[in-house]
């Protein structure tokens, strides 16, 4: 028999993951206008859990008249503060249920199950109580004009509007918190679109902010197809605005959509992230970050640390220490509790990155460790490390989203030449220097492209740092007072005197 995850969970997602479900759209609980449904599937097992309404055309539009309407109604004479408060205990609301939380989303992305409350719920949370102390501080400026004669100017920052959001499978909870967070605390109302992969934690979510008082339609969240329901919230004539995650290649059809009414468009898309090492690097604090850099959340994380230049002299000691503790990962369902790496989120997704390892390998790379796949039903891989590869490959050139690993070697350390072909990428994301010279962190940190360079360690998000990426990783930052900018339109008001 195959194994079940849902008979793992302990908290009251087991009632809840089994369903029904459906999609709140201004206040009220409803299934797709065609009836039409989408089974929901547990990547450990291959066991369909349950089902969600397949939104379309026609629920997308009712979602977006809900939100029009609450944003020019009871949100519109809500304070900064009122709102802040609201968003307040809806933070406190997730921290209280952060183990069922984790629970949903560790079943339905295939995480462990304590990263996801530690990682998914607990930055989420973090980010909502963040970002409701920006609501109540949301001012323009009084400006002194350049014309002679008495005038009185300011600048008002008011909310862009309604705010569609498109989030991918790998992070639903963390990807939504940042684009619904600063959107609420603006004034914005907000569509939802979770992938169709991983739809139940946001439809939890919707409960939480029924619960706690959000007025109808402020929320909205529609289930579907990035094809049908996604495509259509990205052309809408009446949404102002698109923030989207996922594929570089989708994002260029989100923004190509926008165009048909210039909404304003945020895109945070793939990486191919750098992590330099250079010879004086602690490595014993190194190794284990490089190795969790990689294979946290199985590499389908957009800043995974995907491409390692090493220094030639301490290649071999940082490689086999990476590929040791990659031996000591404990690969599972993420509900076992002592997984520490789950599987890939579906069958294509692992026949995606299989697919990579064979060109990697007719390529010329050397497969230090792993490449095989695992488990009974379950998109299970094993944490590979590929050395030898350059960057005319594919593997290097292209973003995986797999706990794939590729080495390159350097000999010389200097800093424009390590620093170029660090930047040898389409991508701008993110990526980390390991060194403990201060100058020389620094150094890098000026030259290397992306729009964020951590320093002795990776992965390292917090909700007043700007988050999002140079070149093909996107369009603006999320995170930070950076986000509530992007939710804000400015007025400039000038009154002659
Ligand atoms: O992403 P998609 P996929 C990368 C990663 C991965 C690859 C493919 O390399 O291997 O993308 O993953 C919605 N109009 N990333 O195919 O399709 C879709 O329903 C509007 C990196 O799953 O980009 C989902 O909600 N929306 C990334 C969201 O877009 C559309 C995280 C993302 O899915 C749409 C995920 C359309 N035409 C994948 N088509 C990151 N930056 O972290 C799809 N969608």
């Amino acid at each position: 028999t195959k194994p079940s995850g849902i008979a793992l969970l302990k908290t009251a997602a087991a009632t809840f993951v089994p369903g029904p479900h459906r999609m709140l759209i201004g206040g009220a609980w409803r299934d797709a206008a065609s009836g039409e449904t989408i089974p929901v599937e547990d990547p450990a097992t291959g066991e369909v859990m349950t089902s969600v309404p397949a939104g379309g055309v026609q629920d997308v539009d009712l979602a977006v008249t809900a939100a029009r309407r609450a944003l020019e109604g009871p949100w519109a004479r809500m304070t900064g503060l009122e709102r802040g408060k609201l968003i307040s205990r809806f933070a406190a609301r997730l921290e209280e249920l952060a183990d069922e939380l984790a629970e949903i989303e560790a079943i339905d992305c295939g995480k462990p199950v304590a990263y996801a409350r530690y990682v998914d719920v607990g930055l989420s949370a973090t980010t909502y109580h963040y970002m409701a102390g920006w609501a109540s501080k949301i001012t323009g400026e009084t400006v002194g004009v350049s014309t002679p004669g008495d005038f009185h100017a300011y600048t008002l920052r008011e909310p862009v509007g309604v705010v569609a959001q498109i989030v991918p499978w790998n992070f639903p909870l963390v990807l939504t918190a940042y684009k619904l967070a600063p959107s609420l605390a603006a004034g914005c109302t907000a569509v939802i679109k979770p992938a169709e992969q991983t739809p139940l934690s946001t439809l939890r979510l919707a409960q939480i902010i029924e619960e706690v008082g959000f007025p109808p339609g402020v929320v909205n969240v529609v289930t579907g197809y990035g094809a049908t329901a996604g495509a259509a919230l990205a052309e809408h004539p009446d949404v102002d605005k698109v923030a989207f995650t996922g594929s570089t290649d989708v994002g260029k059809m989100v923004a190509r959509a926008a165009t048909s009414n210039l909404k304003r468009v945020t895109l945070e898309l793939g990486g191919k992230s750098p992590m330099v090492v250079f010879k004086d690097a602690d490595l014993d604090r190194a190794i284990p970050g490089l190795a969790s850099a990689i294979f946290f959340h199985q590499g389908q994380v957009c800043t995974a640390g995907s491409r390692l230049f090493v220094h030639r002299s301490i290649h071999d000691r940082v490689v086999e220490g990476i590929a040791a503790e990659a031996g000591k990962l404990v690969i599972g369902h993420g509900l076992e509790p002592d997984t520490t790496m789950g599987p890939l989120i579906s069958g294509r997704q692992l026949e995606r990155v299989m697919g990579y390892l064979d060109q990697g390998m007719a390529g010329g790379a050397e497969m230090v460790t792993g490449g095989g796949r695992m488990g009974n039903g379950g998109h299970f891989m094993e944490p590979t490390i590929l050395a030898g590869t350059n960057a005319d490959m594919a593997v290097v050139r292209e973003e995986i989203f797999g706990p794939v690993l590729c080495v390159m070697s350097y000999d010389d350390e200097d800093l424009d030449a390590v620093a170029k072909a660090a930047n040898d990428s389409p991508f701008g994301l993110s990526a980390s220097v390991w060194t403990r010279d201060l100058s020389t962190a620094h150094k890098m940190a000026k030259r290397i492209k992306a729009g964020s360079v951590w320093i002795n360690m990776h992965h390292f998000f917090d909700p007043a740092l700007p988050f999002g990426g140079f070149k093909q990783s996107g369009w603006g930052r999320e995170q930070g007072a950076d986000a509530i900018r992007t939710f804000t339109e400015v007025k400039s008001v000038c009154a002659a005197l």
